[in-house]
């Protein structure tokens, strides 16, 4: 491992040099080039990096570094068929890493696992559908199924997923979107009557001010670095707000400008960057509000009348209730306790509000940082309070930002991947696909851990993603999709969760969004909704070796017909044009009305946000400014008394070099980590506290109040940059430490963020890394697992 300060900006040649690296390990160089070309343009494919959006402007690049790296790793020749699952049985794959299964590439026919000899076995497609059909079938209640949705699916793919479970009879959809942004869903539906960003990307063009919480978007939103710095050129104010100093949030040199380049010039991104406590942003925003009413306290004195107020008044007249019972909530919270909470000074507050309440027009943007914490929806709260104190939604240039993870994350809830779907969803399924849709709640994942776990849930299928490495407490999770008498995975590459499978298990090969996609009335294209609710298409361009490959529609198609026949709709031929599909998203949704005609315009087309057009689909109408108080503490007393151990705060966070789950190399360039992955960040102070040394082995175990001993071991220490007594470690694997109940509240979001653990120096020299769990009575320890 080497650790070396990170020096330049980020973004610039640096970016360049690993696209082209990136580009020159791949099978297929020419061939990812023009792919790269196509991605987020008109006739091309939407990347499957992330969720930011894209200016309607012809002729520019729209790709960046980790971009390029999501499409090479999906358009790989790389083939993982029959003869690799007869060479290789499941147990020996489930000793390798992630980052070895990846490499392996695309999967490329249908197997079944056979566990008498532990290996996976061809089986034709007819047949594998037969299989789910007869378990699903089978089953005594529908509810005793689970149906996972990871968010790349397409709008068209989920449509159908979700029309084919609620008439199969169950709300059971526990999706990606439980363990990321599902706090700022229910933050927002109560406070603003929409559970959605309120911004659009051109108002980064309007902008006085942008706030950015809890995000590093020089790794996970590259693109959102061109957009920030373009708002900084122009003028604009940004404050960070983020326990680490993430290089683009500090300087970024943008690939895309020949000035910049070629100068080695870059732009500063964030005026002002505040360090906090991790969990410490509610208290931030807190104390920032507070600062802003002692002001208006003040004002109301002066005796000019127009200056007698410091917030918006009118706006707040007009459009929001809750205000007086808020202020007072303010003016209770002690100084003292937001001090402490926060971890900035008050001058630091001070200073942040000063840029608020000097900017015309503000934006916040908020990720992982916010959403992952037990207070996660409060935060959001707060901050929407703050932005609805001075009216600074609906109007260009300001609002709310939730910057979504997965690249059609947003798309899939549009569509009806929610566990708790609302009334006039069901309403007008009801109506176009004739049948009644189940009313009564799903399970999100945690509950789906829990069914599972407990014997309740038979049957796991998922469309997409890595259930086992994504969800917390991650030996349970093992254990609840082995308790299952089916398991299946629709996926375009070998992971984890294939390796856990269930009494009997399939793992059907699938279409990515690079891939050319023919289906029997020709090419067809798919389509997508960024973070900004543009919804546009997206169209494969890579076409060789999939023939044993299904595009996700047809797979559910084909598990739909298996199922139900030809009710409600003709599944087959759905799947053989995906306009029909879209002819019934139209009916069904009314924002997406001539959902295909629309579709031609380039760029696609906006499904509007009530909130930013000041209407508020809540129960009063309005705008609610909420009254949250302050948690007590970031890590609960109850938390506290089970050690006497000096306590940290861990984060678990996503290296420059991974796509969640999938982990593509060992450089966390902007943080200058090379080589290495299980690592712990920690402050040069707290590691001499603790008698150990920069590099030395630890043990960490985390703290919950039940009495399982949650452990991982032999993680090396590196002396960092981060605020005493908080430290960090990457997704996936630390996910041992999160205990399944530790989870936000309202959201259920297992609060990977906020982890109390402890550290010792490593037991053993050796570095073997797991967990430690008591399952089954049988107590696993690194030497027998
Ligand atoms: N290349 C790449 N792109 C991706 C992904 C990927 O893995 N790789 N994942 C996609 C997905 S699904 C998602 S959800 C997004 C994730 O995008 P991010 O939210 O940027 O992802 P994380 O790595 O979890 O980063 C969390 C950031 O928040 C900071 N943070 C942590 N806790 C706190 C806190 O309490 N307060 C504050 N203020 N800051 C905090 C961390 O220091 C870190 O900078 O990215 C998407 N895009
Ligand atoms: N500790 C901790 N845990 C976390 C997080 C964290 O910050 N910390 N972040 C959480 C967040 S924000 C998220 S979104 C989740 C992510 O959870 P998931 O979405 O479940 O995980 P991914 O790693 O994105 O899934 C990768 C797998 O998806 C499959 N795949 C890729 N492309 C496609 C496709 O086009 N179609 C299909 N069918 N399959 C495809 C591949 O087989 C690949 O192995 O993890 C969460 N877990
Ligand atoms: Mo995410």
């Amino acid at each position: 491992m080497t650790v070396k300060k990170y020096t330049g900006h980020a973004g610039g040649w640096g970016a360049l040099k690993s696209t082209a690296t990136h580009l020159l390990k791949s099978d297929n160089i020419a061939k990812n080039i023009k792919n790269l070309l196509k991605t987020n343009q008109d006739h091309g494919f939407d990347c499957p990096g992330c969720a930011w959006g894209e200016k309607d402007e012809p002729g520019r690049f729209r790709f960046c570094e980790n971009g390029a790296k999501a499409v090479n790793w999906e358009a790989t020749s790389r083939r993982v068929d029959r003869t690799f699952f007869k060479e290789h049985s499941v147990s020996w794959l489930r000793k390798q890493t992630g980052y070895f299964l990846e490499y392996q590439g695309r999967l490329a026919e249908p197997v079944i696992y056979n566990a008498e000899t532990d290996h996976y076995d061809a089986i034709s497609w007819d047949d594998a559908f037969s299989v789910i059909a007869k378990h699903l079938n089978e089953l005594e209640d529908p509810n005793q199924a689970e149906f996972y949705t990871s968010g790349r699916a397409s709008n068209e793919a989920a449509f159908l997923y979700q029309l084919f479970v609620r008439k199969f009879g169950t709300n059971n959809f526990p999706d990606c979107s439980n363990m990321c942004h599902e706090a700022s869903g229910v933050a927002l539906k109560e406070s603003i009557g929409i559970g959605k960003g309120t911004v659009r990307i051109e108002d980064f063009e309007h902008a006085d001010g942008i706030f950015v919480f809890g995000q590093n978007p020089g790794t996970n939103h590259p693109r959102m670095l061109d957009t920030l710095s373009h708002a900084s050129r122009r003028g604009a104010k940004i404050v960070t707000f983020n326990p680490l100093k993430e290089r683009g949030l500090e300087r970024f040199a943008n690939p895309q400008s020949a000035v910049e380049m070629i100068s080695g010039g870059a732009t500063t991104i964030s005026h002002h960057y505040f360090t906090p406590n991790l969990g410490g942003d509610m208290a931030c925003v807190r104390g920032m509000v507070k600062v802003l009413l002692e002001r208006h306290n003040l004002a109301q004195k002066n005796t000019n009348k127009a200056q007698q107020s410091v917030f918006d008044l009118d706006f707040i007249q007009a459009h929001t209730q809750g205000l007086d019972e808020y202020l007072q909530l303010v003016a209770d919270t002690s100084w003292q306790h937001i001090i402490e909470q926060s971890g900035l000074t008050l001058e630091q507050i001070t200073q942040a509000t000063d840029v608020y309440q000097q900017s015309k027009n503000v934006i916040i943007t908020w990720a992982m940082g916010i959403t992952q914490h037990k207070h996660s929806v409060a935060t959001i709260q707060e901050i929407t309070n703050l932005q609805l104190l001075f009216g600074q939604i609906g109007k260009p240039g300001a609002g709310l930002c939730p910057v979504r993870g997965h690249s059609n994350v947003q798309g899939d809830r549009t569509m009806g991947i929610n566990e708790k779907p609302d009334d006039k969803f069901l309403d007008n399924l009801a109506k176009v696909f004739s049948f009644t849709p189940p009313k009564e709640s799903g399970h999100n994942v945690v509950e789906a851990i829990e069914a599972m776990l407990s014997g309740k849930s038979k049957v796991f299928i998922a469309l997409g993603g890595n259930f086992v490495s994504a969800t917390p407490d991650t030996t349970f999770t093992e254990q609840a999709l082995t308790n299952c008498k089916l398991t299946v995975n629709i996926a375009t590459k070998l992971n984890q969760t294939h390796l856990y499978p269930g009494k009997t298990s399939l793992i059907l090969p699938c279409l990515g969004r690079t891939d050319i996609d023919l289906q029997g009335s020709g090419e067809q294209s798919v389509t997508v909704e960024d973070s900004f609710s543009m919804v546009h298409k997206s169209k494969g361009v890579v076409g060789s070796n999939t023939e044993n490959m299904r595009s996700e529609p047809a797979i559910i198609a084909g598990i739909a017909h298996a199922t139900l026949g030809n009710t409600p709709v003709e599944w087959l031929r759905l799947a053989s044009n995906y306009d029909l599909i879209r002819n019934y998203i139209a009916q069904t949704l009314p924002e997406f009305s001539k959902m295909n005609e629309r579709l031609a315009h380039p760029g696609g087309f906006y499904l509007g946000n009530s909130a930013a057009e000041l209407s508020w689909n809540t129960d009063s109408q309005k705008a609610q400014i909420s009254s949250n108080p302050l948690p007590e503490d970031i890590i609960p007393a109850s938390i506290r008394a089970l050690s006497n151990n000096r306590i940290f705060l861990l984060q678990t966070l996503r290296s420059h070099d991974q796509y969640n789950t999938t982990v593509y190399g060992f450089e966390d360039r902007y943080r200058g980590i090379s080589g290495e992955r299980n690592i712990i960040l920690m402050n040069p102070s707290d590691i001499s506290d603790l008698a150990l040394a920069n590099e030395d082995l630890v043990d960490v175990e985390s703290l919950w109040t039940d009495d399982i001993e949650r452990k991982i071991y032999g993680f090396k220490l590196v002396s960092y940059d981060i605020p005493k007594g908080n430290i960090a470690a990457y997704f996936p694997e630390a996910n041992p430490l999160v205990a399944l109940q530790n989870k936000g509240d309202r959201s259920d979001t297992p609060a990977s963020k906020s982890i109390a653990v402890i550290i010792k120096k490593a037991e053993q020299s050796n570095r073997i890394i797991t967990t430690a769990l008591p399952l089954n009575g049988k107590n696993l320890s690194p030497n027998n697992i």
